[in-house]
């Protein structure tokens, strides 16, 4: 396992010191954990669902995940994006994408920015909902990538070209699940197929 956790995501997840894992790994029988490359290297194939509103900021989120897919070596044409007008709409997008068999995982991008609406909560709060409603409806990732924040300046923040960007850490997140999701805790319906 420690072969994996070498190969983590270099970029800015949240993540645990090489020290630390050696730690987990003497203390437990078995350490779970997925690695993005390997999700890659075995032909990961990712549905984004992408709003339009704000679309100063979610393209750059939306530009954040091609260049992670790109960057984990994930071909074109084993990514597909669906375009909904805002946040909103995104989680029964997701969920038609989740449905069958044509994904993997759903990384869902949008912006919600508090200065600009007084249903900032609904809107968000709803978004949230609705994305983890879906997620444990079809049992597979369906990643928040979904920025809400007080102002336009934070969004612009985590949107940046660069580790930062919501939309790469989004795409990492998802090839990490597929690959704890494949390798690890595969689905009782998949193990009996
Ligand atoms: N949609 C967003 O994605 N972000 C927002 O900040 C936002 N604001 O400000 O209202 C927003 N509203 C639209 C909403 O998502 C739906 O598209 C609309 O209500 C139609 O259902």
């Amino acid at each position: 396992m420690s072969s994996n956790l070498g190969s983590m995501s270099d970029r800015s997840l949240p993540g645990l010191s090489d020290e630390e894992w050696q730690e987990i790994e003497s203390g437990v029988g078995r350490v779970i954990r997925g690695d993005p490359k390997v999700a890659a290297s075995r032909g990961a194939r990712i549905g984004l669902v992408c709003s339009l509103f704000n679309s100063s900021i979610t393209k750059r989120l939306f530009d954040g995940a091609l260049e992670g897919l790109k960057a984990y070596g994930i071909s074109p044409h084993l990514v597909s994006v669906a375009w909904v007008p805002g946040a909103f709409e995104i989680p029964l997008a997701a969920r038609r994408m989740a449905s069958g068999n044509a994904y993997d995982a759903i990384v869902c991008l949008g912006a919600v920015i508090r200065g600009d609406t007084p249903h900032f909560d609904y809107v968000a709060g709803e978004c949230a909902a609705g994305i983890r409603q879906v997620m444990l409806e079809v049992d597979k990732p369906v990643i928040f990538g979904v920025l809400t924040t007080e102002n336009e300046g934070q969004a612009l923040e985590r949107s940046e070209e660069g580790a930062g960007n919501k939309g790469y850490e989004a795409v990492t997140v998802a090839l990490e699940m597929i690959d704890m999701f494949s390798r690890y805790l595969v689905s009782t319906r998949e193990a009996q197929s």
